[in-house]
């Protein structure tokens, strides 16, 4: 029996690494869209507002587009990192609570074959046991946690290190 070769044997190559400033995707999970309202002690007092401005106002001069999302859905989530894909030249994630719980968005970030840095507002190893674990680390480039919002900034800084070295012979 002769098999019908594949319709699409592979995903479009990376295509964004041509774009020009490269599109960093910065994608935020579950309930940081409440930051600023309570839990300043642990988070500090900014909004997740302030959170994009500060991406916008750090992304510019690094030379890099980007694309701040927030979602309260493990599945909408994952289908952001899924785009990606062919699309985007890295992911900054904040993955909040899903960070400890999701094999499923670990698996779409590892398909992305994306540089991805994740970070988190608190030191996650300092609080509870069960923050301690994340999935989103066993697939990350780099990890940022507990220098508050600042570690966005951090992030996008580490990011354009990243993508720079990708162009270098
Ligand atoms: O420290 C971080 O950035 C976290 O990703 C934040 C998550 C938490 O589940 C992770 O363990 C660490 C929680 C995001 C929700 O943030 C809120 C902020 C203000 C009020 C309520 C929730």
């Amino acid at each position: 029996m002769v098999l019908a070769p594949l319709a699409c044997p592979e995903p479009m190559p990376h295509v964004s690494q041509d774009l020009d400033p490269p599109l960093v995707a910065v994608l935020n999970g579950p309930n940081l869209n409440l930051l600023g309202t309570r839990q300043p002690e642990i988070y500090g007092a900014a909004t997740l507002d302030d959170v994009e401005a500060l991406c916008a106002e750090t992304a510019e001069p690094l030379g890099l587009a980007i694309d701040f999302r927030q979602t309260n859905g493990e599945g909408e989530l994952i289908t952001w990192v899924q785009e990606c894909r062919g699309r985007a030249a890295g992911i900054v994630i904040n993955p909040a609570g899903y960070s400890h719980t999701s094999i499923a968005l670990m698996d779409a970030l590892r398909a992305t074959d994306l540089p991805i840095i994740e970070v988190h507002i608190s030191n996650i190893h300092r609080r509870e046991e069960f923050r301690h674990l994340s999935y989103v680390s066993k697939v990350a480039t780099g990890v940022i946690a507990g220098l508050g919002i600042q570690g966005y900034a951090l992030a996008l800084a580490a990011m354009a290190e990243l993508l720079a070295q990708e162009g270098e012979p």
